[in-house]
């Protein structure tokens, strides 16, 4: 059990999904966003803020025993926006944890860190990086400046590349990448308790029958995903064509993020 976790981007998607369940790792959750958070539950303490303000994420951090980061732009965006919040942003952060006893962090990463990838590939965490936008770019950013916290200092980090966490798949390429909330759970439940962490790639996914990526090198944390989104098959299915084998959704890893141009400031 922590004493305190701190639950950054906890106003969006994600954040709002594993919110309740936090109250079970830790006596109390702290919540960060730039975005409104809502009331505060008795064990929770509301912290707005701008991960791109260096002396905001100091104190937020102070006091915490574990990092669960997601907050960031979570799509591809301006440059501008990406460099804030995903590269300095992350850059504040590991200053903070550094100054405040190294809690141990779960880094969102993403499947958009190796995008260009073809859907044929099978890979795994020594598979070099394939970044398939500037916002995965900024992924692959965040995990080497983990890489570099934990030689440098043994700061340690789950750099979890997170396929597609929603309550269920929303497109037929999501049946290779989905993860199920109830899988993410267990598995910021074995990050923040395993005895021995390090630094390990993990791929987000759960245990889909139709899969890209190999999380053998992560065996040992005993993380063993439950879900499957084959049972929503039928449903995607009914409600939306199979795209064409020739459209980047059917081809690449990351899907159509290897279309996106690079957004221009402004
Ligand atoms: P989201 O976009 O719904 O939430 C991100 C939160 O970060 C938002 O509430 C936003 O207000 C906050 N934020 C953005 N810039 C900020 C800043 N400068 N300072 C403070 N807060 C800021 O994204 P979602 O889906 O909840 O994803 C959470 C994390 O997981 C993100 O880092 C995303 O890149 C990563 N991820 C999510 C996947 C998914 O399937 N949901 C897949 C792969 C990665
Ligand atoms: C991500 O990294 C995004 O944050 C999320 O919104 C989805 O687009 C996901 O990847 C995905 O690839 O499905």
């Amino acid at each position: 059990m922590l004493k305190r976790l701190l639950v950054t981007g906890a106003a969006g998607g994600l954040g709002r999904a594993m919110r309740a369940r936090m109250g079970k790792l830790a006596d109390t959750v702290r919540l960060s966003d730039i975005a409104d958070l809502g009331e505060a539950q008795p064990h929770e303490e509301l912290v707005s803020g701008n991960l791109a303000d260096a002396g905001a994420v100091m104190r937020l951090v102070e006091g915490c025993d574990g990092i669960l980061h997601l907050g960031g732009v979570s799509v591809e965006d301006k440059f501008s926006k990406i460099l804030d919040a995903n590269i300095a942003g992350l850059f504040n952060l590991y200053e903070a944890a550094r100054a405040h006893g190294m809690p141990r962090i779960l880094f969102a990463s993403s499947n958009h860190t190796i995008g260009y990838y073809r859907q044929d590939e099978h890979i795994d965490a020594a598979s070099p990086m394939r970044p398939d936008s500037l916002y995965g770019v900024s992924k692959c950013f965040g995990e080497a400046l983990a890489r570099m916290y934990f030689e440098k200092f043994g700061q340690e980090t789950a750099l979890v590349r997170i396929g597609s966490c929603f309550e269920k798949p929303r497109n037929h390429r999501m049946l290779a990448t989905w993860m199920s909330f109830d899988d993410f759970e267990a598995l910021i439940g074995r990050v923040f308790t395993a005895p021995m962490l390090g630094c390990p790639i993990i791929w987000g996914v759960s245990n889909n029958d139709r899969s890209w990526w190999d999380n053998s090198a992560a065996g040992y944390l005993g993380w063993r995903p439950k879900d499957n989104a084959e049972q929503f098959r039928a449903e995607l299915d009914a409600a939306m064509p199979v795209p064409p084998p020739s459209d980047a959704a059917s081809l690449y890893q990351g899907g159509h993020f290897v279309n996106e141009p690079i957004h221009p400031e402004g």
